[in-house]
């Protein structure tokens, strides 16, 4: 748990006044390599939106909410009308006016045309004047099957310790293995600790690099793994899961009777049960909280070109943690595909616990984000409650139950709060997993556990139909990472659904994905390769076209970390300044604080389209 409430800069206050409808950025102009702390395009272009007509720019699906955001000054309501591809009026209605958003600072209008229900490519959205880009009504696996088996291929592609081949992720997209000991690698296959941490090396090959850069952060990585395996789970619960079954991914596993989504996931399980302490050693158990360079490296560097000495970082309770609930999640899981894998899963999440209760206090600083990020976490009473639940639903066992029941985030109203669940606040995970998988909790803890996840998700709702794009985010939300932030929230709406049935959340669920493929202020699909006006710089290492015209860009479903109101690098610093919070947001592949992508962003959005291609 930590702290993550915005607090406004004094130059986004002053600027309060400043009518910022949108910044746009102009196509890649390549420039030579960078470091990366430099915008790569010269000019400072913000211009303002080209379309004030809001829309997923992907589409609607036709038993699915419908609606649009229209910027307008009119005080009045407008007419609205829907063309089909050939231009023919399908429907049309009235707007409903909202007034000033403040998270974006537009006056907005609401055109819903939600009760439309045909099908086919190429409708707009026309009003007052304009018209918005053409999108699809499609169903669910039409709409979404694409985006979802892309939104997986990204960890595919972000896989340390194995060749990216041609066959799986496009030409463009193939690269050597990175970090396997090949010169200039120094490799994962035999990392020593920072001085004074350990006075052995490791084997830590494999799993998922973290973002733009080449670290693997157990706590991150492990809260990505569990949204994979948590999206198979609750696919399984639906009787939807074939669709995540063996043979349906890009993925070098395929055919091998496991579903793909759980082979993607255990590339990265196996390699956190790397990071755990061997038996004999000091603080046998723990896990290393990270490992990466020990500085940073430029952009672009592909993996297999990092020359930085690799190090571990000593071990912390968080990380621990993360892993006993990773691996007792993976035990439940894994069973009917690979037993022998599921019990060493279950033998290391009871090595991790018993290590963490032994060790609370071994807190990751923030001063730890020289060559890596930091993952600081100062509160592990969330990662308690979080292992223990997982432990308790996979073993039912009575030490676990305790712990479970005896935690404050067992009844806490801030375990599902506005802001949601991320890497460092996992409380709501524990809660999802024990109001969805059962257990032997009194029936009637589980129906409150139940109701508190139905509470949040109406609390999600509200906060949507108070913003102007109908954000699950409240005007101080938006902070580094804010679309994880927005993709967390409609996992909690999308449970909601799954245990009510009720349409309401599963709206909001896919409401919020509009909001991720451009109904929002920018008009900006944060998703490569999905609408008119996507991402496209995001910062990484390897997809860097835009510092190097002979690498790619990011390959399409790869999210960007979203509007950042802290203006947190360099190119935010000096091309955002005055910024509306929901529209601190530039495509440049310098701003890292705004337009990185990472694992634990993926990971709901692969979890949300799996939802939506149903
Ligand atoms: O590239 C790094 C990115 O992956 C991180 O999220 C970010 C914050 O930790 O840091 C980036 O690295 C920059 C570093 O912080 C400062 N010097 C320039 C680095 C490259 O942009
Ligand atoms: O997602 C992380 C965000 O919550 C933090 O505020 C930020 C700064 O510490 O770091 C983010 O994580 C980055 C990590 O430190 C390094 N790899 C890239 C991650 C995404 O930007």
């Amino acid at each position: 748990m930590h702290v993550h409430a915005f607090t406004p800069t004094a130059a986004t206050l002053a600027s309060a006044a400043l009518l910022v409808t949108g910044l746009l950025t102009t196509p890649a102009t390549a420039e030579p390599a960078g470091n990366g702390a430099t915008s790569a395009t010269s000019a400072t272009s913000a211009t303002s939106a080209t379309n004030a007509i809001r829309t997923n720019q992907l589409g609607y699906l036709p038993d699915g909410p419908k609606r649009a955001t229209v910027v307008s000054p009119s005080a009045g309501p407008l007419n609205w009308q829907l063309r089909n591809a050939s231009g023919t009026v399908v429907a049309s209605g009235s707007t409903t006016v909202r007034g000033t958003d403040t998270a974006s600072r537009d006056t907005t209008q609401l055109a819903d045309f939600s009760s439309y229900t045909g099908t086919g490519p190429g409708y707009t959205l026309a009003a007052g004047g304009l018209t918005s880009h053409p999108f699809d009504i499609k169903t669910g696996p039409q709409l979404y099957g694409g985006l979802r088996s892309d939104a997986m291929s990204f960890f595919y592609q972000q896989r340390s310790g194995i060749p990216i081949e041609a066959s799986l992720a496009g030409a463009a997209y193939a690269r050597p293995a990175g970090h396997l000991g090949v010169a200039p690698n120094k490799g994962d296959t035999n990392v020593p600790c920072q001085a004074g941490v350990c006075d052995y090396s490791r084997d830590v090959r494999g799993g998922w690099y973290d973002a733009g850069d080449h670290g693997k952060y157990v706590v991150n990585g492990g809260i990505s793994a569990w949204l994979l395996v948590n999206s198979f789970e609750r696919a399984r619960r639906a009787g939807t899961d074939a669709a995540l079954g063996d043979s349906t991914l890009r993925v070098p596993e395929r055919g091998n009777s496991v579903p793909d989504v759980l082979d993607e996931a255990r590339w990265e399980l196996d390699f956190l049960m790397r990071m755990q302490v061997p038996e004999g050693k000091p603080l046998a158990g723990t896990a290393f909280h990270k490992m990466h360079d020990a500085a940073w490296t430029a952009l672009p560097t592909r993996p297999g070109q990092d020359a930085q000495q690799r190090e571990l970082h000593r071990p912390s309770t968080a990380a621990t943690l993360n892993l006993a609930a990773a691996a007792a999640q993976c035990a439940r899981v894994f069973a009917p595909y690979d037993a022998a894998f599921a019990a060493r899963c279950l033998d290391s999440a009871r090595r991790a616990w018993t290590a963490a209760r032994a060790n609370p206090g071994l807190l990751a600083p923030d001063s730890d984000g020289t060559g890596g990020g930091a993952y600081s976490d100062a509160t592990v009473s969330d990662e308690f409650y979080w292992a223990a639940s997982e432990l308790y639903a996979t073993t039912g066992q009575a030490a676990y139950r305790d712990a479970v029941t005896s935690s404050p985030w067992h009844t806490s109203a801030d375990a599902l709060s506005s802001f949601g669940f991320g890497w460092a606040d996992t409380a709501a995970l524990g809660r999802l997993t024990l109001a969805t998988v059962p257990t032997g909790l009194p029936a009637a803890d589980t129906a409150r556990l139940r109701t508190s996840v139905t509470t949040a998700a109406d609390g999600h709702l509200a906060t949507m139909s108070g913003q102007g794009y109908a954000t699950p985010l409240p005007a101080s939300g938006y902070v580094w990472g804010s679309n994880g932030q927005v993709a967390n929230n409609a996992i909690v709406m999308a449970v909601a659904h799954g245990l009510t049935g009720q349409q309401r959340y599963r709206a909001g669920t896919l409401e919020s994905l509009d909001y991720l493929l451009g109904r929002n202020t920018l008009g900006q699909s944060y998703i490569s390769g999905y609408g008119e006006q996507a991402s496209r710089n995001q910062h990484h290492r390897f997809w860097a076209h835009q510092f190097d015209a002979s690498l790619p860009n990011p390959p399409a479903g790869s999210l960007a970390g979203g509007p950042n109101a802290a203006l947190q690098d360099p190119v935010a610093q000096e091309r955002l300044s005055g910024c509306a919070p929901a529209a601190c947001y530039i495509d440049d592949i310098g701003s890292y604080s705004t337009n990185e992508v990472a694992v634990n962003w993926n990971a709901p959005l692969a979890w949300l389209t799996q939802f939506a291609a149903e």
